[in-house]
């Protein structure tokens, strides 16, 4: 079995860090192409990206087993592939309300919060200063920190959920960005997001994200 994860510029990336955090977190051994986004010229950035998926978005995971390759696009079906596929990590929580909870919180995630995605753009590797949010914003930003409160206090572990799951995989971009705009939080998601940003995944993405911005490939 091998794994290949076909990712976009990193510093700008969200939705292909998710994956990225839950292949790490299941601790499997996986390759890693990746394409630069906003590329206009030819190859364009979907240019680049079709012949690994028809969607042509990226993330992309591909499985070969068996002879066999698995094509699997979109985030949040990439994450509960690895969760299904490696149980041990335990990124699906155990406790069936949990659960059913966390895949509340992960579609939320997938569905919604167009606002912070349009206002707060992902810059992981950069420090800006915090736009005027607009009201929709606002709101969006008030329910995230809440959703996260009310998790943390239900189910008191060091993630969303008690133990890392998919739904801090889904989060994880949204920690960056508040990361990045100094967005303000209370005590119990600040610590939280000190916790998401410790990770050696999140570690990595940085690093990598740093070494894009040095090179101008986020340009
Ligand atoms: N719902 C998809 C969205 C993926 C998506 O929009 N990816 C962007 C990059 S973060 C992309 O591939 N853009 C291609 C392009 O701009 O041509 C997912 O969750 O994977």
């Amino acid at each position: 079995m091998a794994y290949t994860l076909v990712i976009g510029t990193r510093n700008w990336s969200s939705w292909s860090l998710r994956p990225y955090v839950a292949l790490r977190a299941a601790g499997v051994p996986f390759e890693t192409v990746v394409i630069r986004l906003r590329e206009k010229q030819h190859p364009t950035t979907r240019d680049q990206i079709l012949p690994w998926s028809p969607a042509g978005k990226v993330p992309v995971l591909k499985i070969e087993e068996g002879g066999e390759t698995i094509t699997v696009w979109d985030s949040l079906a990439i994450c509960e592939t690895i969760a299904e596929r490696h149980p041990g990590a335990g990124l699906l929580p155990a406790d069936p309300r949990a659960r059913a909870l966390m895949r509340a919180y992960a579609c939320e995630m997938h569905s919604g919060f167009a606002d912070v995605r349009d206002q707060l753009g992902m810059e992981f590797a950069r420090t800006l200063p915090l736009p005027e949010l607009r009201d929709d914003t606002r709101d969006q930003v008030a329910r995230i920190i809440a959703s996260w409160e009310d998790a943390l206090a239900t189910w008191k572990g060091e993630f969303l959920f008690g133990a890392f799951s998919v739904a801090d995989c889904m989060y994880a971009p949204v920690v960056s960005r508040f990361v990045t705009y100094g967005v303000a939080v209370p005590p119990p998601v600040q610590g939280y997001m000190e916790r998401v940003m410790a990770l050696p995944s999140m570690q990595a993405w940085m690093a990598d994200s740093r070494a894009e911005v040095e090179a101008g490939l986020d340009r």
